[in-house]
């Protein structure tokens, strides 16, 4: 447990680390990771607990909507109505509770799922509107939990709005644990504006952030899987074939049932803008045992709309062989968002799947994946781009 050289040194605090300019992002509230890589965290703490949540870091998002937080630990632990976060909306402590005497005047009090408002003599002033968070995720034991808190909560304390500023203001969080007092801040955070579509990019994934095999599976998740199939860095380069230049390799096992598939996927925080996109194409890396296997590829975007490709074979040679899934125009719906159609400016996920097909032959084979990327409509040449 690390203190700020301006705490008292007797205070059983917690390091803090403040950081002014938030994030927009767009996260899913889903107990994965992969939507916060490239966020930095907001505030960090060693591992000291031997009970309660161990305390490692916590990273702060928002949207127009929702503020959110997640939580890491050390120790895998259910978030429970010990994990308290208070939230100085109005960023004073003449208003609200000082809350693990971190010289916040915390307005709202999120103890697990719960809100409630705070007031500088009240630790619980009484429900908030709405009374719980948004969302939370996962209810089991996890080192990492995702909570989406509303921007327009309103509160009975000595203040009634949660977030009386709204985006571009400032407030000041703190996140700990009741139990233990393992504490992360106060920090600031200021409420990010919509930035607007990201510059344009002809490039989803090069997959080089997956460099090591355990970031391939923090930095990506499992969709709907019918079977299983495990993630690691490709033992080789990428499809370059160059240095720095990293692909993922799953192992899939499929059962000899027809039809089923193994899906893996990436949440992007920032949308990916590939507005113009013609065709989607990907290095895909078979294998001889994949002869009975079909691939498909599926974009999302921040709507909801979810489109993906009918199949393609697999390539059962183990060189990197590019496999073209056309115009995501013409990709099927699988589910239909807010706004009718695939915004290309706004991608908030890929996600890849292997399929067995009709004649029901599975078996145990690898398939590596690198540069899902696009070509222009009506562009042939990549150096056009
Ligand atoms: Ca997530
Ligand atoms: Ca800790
Ligand atoms: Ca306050
Ligand atoms: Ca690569």
């Amino acid at each position: 447990m690390k203190t700020r050289v301006t705490l008292l040194a007797t205070a059983a605090l917690a390091l803090a680390v403040s950081a002014f300019g938030g994030t927009f992002a767009s996260i899913a509230v889903d107990g994965y990771t992969d939507d916060w890589y490239g966020i930095a965290p907001l505030g960090v703490d060693a591992a000291d607990q031997s009970s309660g949540r161990d305390l490692k870091a916590i990273y702060v998002a928002n949207d127009a909507n929702n503020l959110y937080i997640r939580i890491e630990s050390y120790n895998s632990i259910a978030f429970s109505g010990n994990d308290l976060i208070g939230i100085d909306g109005d960023n004073t402590t003449a208003t609200g509770f000082n809350l693990f005497a971190t010289d916040i005047g915390s307005d709202l009090l999120v103890a697990g799922a719960s809100m409630y408002g705070q007031t500088t003599t009240n630790f619980n002033s009484g429900s908030a509107t709405p009374s719980s968070v948004a969302a939370f995720y996962p209810w089991q034991a996890a080192t990492n939990v995702e909570v989406a808190i509303p921007l327009n909560t309103q509160i009975p304390g000595d203040i009634s709005q949660a977030f009386p500023g709204g985006l571009g203001s400032t407030i000041k969080i703190v996140v700990g644990d009741s139990s233990n007092w393992d504490v992360i801040g106060a920090a600031d955070y200021t409420l990010a504006t919509n930035p607007g579509p990201s510059p344009f990019t002809a490039v989803i994934d090069n997959c080089n952030i997956y460099d090591s095999a355990s970031n391939v599976a923090e930095r990506t998740h499992p969709g709907t899987v019918d079977a299983g199939c495990t993630l690691v860095r490709d033992s080789d380069t990428g499809a370059s074939g160059s240095s720095g230049d990293y692909a993922i390799k799953g192992t899939f096992t499929m059962p000899n049932t027809a039809w089923v598939t193994a899906q893996i996927g990436r949440r992007f925080g920032i949308p990916v803008n590939i507005s113009g996109a013609g065709n989607i194409l990907v290095d895909v890396k078979g294998d001889s045992g994949a002869t009975h296997q079909q691939i498909w590829l599926g974009l999302i975007d921040a709507d909801g709309t979810y489109m993906a490709t009918t199949d393609q074979a697999v390539p059962t040679s183990s060189v990197w062989t590019t496999v073209s899934f056309g115009d995501p125009a013409s990709w099927y719906v699988q589910t239909a968002g807010s706004t009718p159609g695939l915004d290309l400016a706004n991608i908030v996920e890929w996600r890849l799947g292997i399929s067995n097909n009709g004649d029901g032959v599975g078996g145990t084979f690898n398939v590596s994946f690198d540069n899902i990327r696009i070509q222009k409509a009506g562009v042939t040449d990549w150096s056009l781009y």
